[in-house]
Parts: C-alpha cells; structure tokens; sequence
C-alpha cells in the first residue's frame, strides 16, 4: 500500500509526520497547488482533465494499490479520477465504501462538486455497488434527499446506512430502501451487515473525515458522530478475505482559497449558506487531521499486508 499526498491546498504539506510516513513508504507528493483553488468546491471539466493529465504523467501506477490523501474535503469529487486509475488494473467487480457524513449525491450540470461527484463514481464500468456509511446529514431528510440522484437506489447501486436516521428514526427510507441507522443496530450488528451488504471480492475505500467526531478530525463541513476506532473496525472487518484496490482520504481543514473571478465569487456565496463559518486554529487542526490520516494510513497498510 503505497501512500500519496496530492497537494492542493497546502494542508498536508503542514503534517510533517504523514510527509515522513508517505517517504517511508516509498511515496511522495505531488504538488498541485495551482489548480487547488480551480478544484475547490467544484470544478470545470477541464481542470478535472488538467488534473487526471498531471496524475497519470507524475504517479505512474504500477501493480501495488494507493492511498491518496487530498487535503480538503472541499476537494473530494478527484475521487471518481482515482477511482478510474485503480479501475484500469482490476479485471473484477469492485464496490466503493464511502465514509462521509453527507451522501454526496447531488445533481450539478456544470461539471463536478464535492457534493455531487457520487453518480460519476457509482457509474463506472467496473463498479457493482457504493455503499455510503455514517451520514449524519440532513441531505438524507425528507426534504433535501429530493435534491439527490435517487436513480442510484432505484437501479440497485446504491445503499445509504446513517449514523442516526433523520427525525431520530431507526431506519432510513429512501426510494423504496430502507437501511437501519448505525446507533440503532449497534456498531458489532452493523459489522455484520456491512459485511454481508458488500457483495465483491474487491474494494475501494474513499473516507471523508467529516464522518468523524469534532475531536477527531476537523473539516470544513459539518461533522458527524463516528469514531476513529469505528472506521478501523469497519476496514479490518470489510479487508478481511477481500482485495483493497486503492484509497484516498480527505477531510483536513484548510482555509479556503478560491482563485479570483465570478466562479470564486460564486463559491465564497456558497460556502457561506452551506459550510459552518468556523475559522479553527490551522495548528490545531493540522495536528487533530494528521493523527487521524497517520491511523488510517496505518489501517489501510495493515490490511494490504
Ligand atoms: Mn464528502
């Protein structure tokens, strides 16, 4: 399990450990700075190209699987271009596990959004089934779920399994699915659910850390109400027996930087109506953010060996 850093907003350049980790490893960085605040919250076509152009010149793949940090949860539509890089090596079906504390379903036209980049993935060849875990959001309520692509449930690709339900439900339901919430089952239960629900061999993990407790990761979303130890449980549980095909992680606190001109101005707008309007100490939370994303790597380094 080879370890990546891709640098869009500087974040992780500020966790030396994880830098040192990702060397150890036979990793490294590719800095991608300049096109961070093009991709931040969402992004044109062409920089998604520009950016899959620079992957492929830069992090040759080769046959051992990669976990690639991203920084920003602001950034996690690049999942869907990782997730092709690991697709072209597998010749079998692959489920994508989604730790998030939003369902990232969202229809957006205009190119891709790190609310709306789930459909892309879930539409891949090559890819049976997404199975999202920890939503604490009410993107999954009665209300907002309208906004989503709820067409992923109705063909069969999708299950949602909540933190807790929206309304202080057992269960969610959704397009004629009903998925029991986390806290209801019991985490153990869960387990055991989680590992039947995934129907393939092979696996590929994308964790927002925005699915985690405040005092275990910080973001620029609102958090939900997972532990560390929860999202270890649930890897060891899932990678024994089954295939890791590749990772990324992202969620680290990063103030944001949107470039100049309207689509900056339409973002700032943005951020102010959907994102909390914390300002965390960037110490602080670099510290939180590289003790979670050192665990992860670890968990992730464990199951592949
Ligand atoms: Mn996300």
């Amino acid at each position: 399990m080879r370890p990546m850093l891709l640098n869009l907003d500087g974040a992780l350049e500020r966790q030396p450990l994880l830098c040192a980790a990702t060397r150890a490893a036979g990793g490294r960085m590719l800095c991608a700075r300049d096109l961070g605040p093009h991709l931040r919250l969402w992004s044109r076509r062409a920089h998604l190209a520009e950016l899959r152009r620079r992957l492929s010149g830069a992090l040759p793949k080769d046959a051992e699987p990669e976990v690639v940090f991203a920084g920003s949860g602001d950034f996690h539509h690049v999942t869907p271009l990782l997730l092709e890089r690991a697709l072209a090596e597998v010749s079998e079906p692959v489920t994508l596990i989604h730790f998030d504390n939003h369902p990232d379903w969202a229809r957006f036209a205009a190119g891709s959004h790190c609310g709306s980049w789930l459909a892309a993935a879930a539409r891949q060849s090559g890819v049976r089934q997404v199975v999202t875990i920890g939503v604490t959001s009410t993107d999954v309520g009665p209300r907002k779920s309208r906004e989503g692509d709820l067409s992923l449930i109705a063909e069969g690709r999708l299950a949602v399994f909540p933190w807790a339900a929206p309304g202080g439900r057992e269960a969610l339901s959704l397009g004629g699915q009903t998925w029991p919430a986390i806290t209801a089952l019991g985490e153990d239960r869960f387990l055991d659910l989680l590992d039947a629900t995934v129907s393939t061999r092979a696996i590929y993990v994308t964790i927002d850390k925005d699915v985690l407790q405040p005092a275990q990761a910080v973001t620029n979303w609102d958090q939900g109400a997972a532990s560390l130890e929860f999202v270890e449980a649930a890897l060891h549980r899932l990678l024994a027996g089954r295939t890791l095909v590749a990772a990324d992680v992202v969620g680290d606190w990063s103030p944001p930087d949107y470039g100049r001109g309207p689509p900056a101005w339409l973002k700032r707008g943005e951020a102010l109506l959907d994102q909390p309007r914390r300002r965390p100490d960037t110490a602080h939370a670099d510290a939180v953010n590289e003790a979670a994303n050192l665990r992860l790597l670890h968990a992730f380094q464990e199951a592949a060996a």
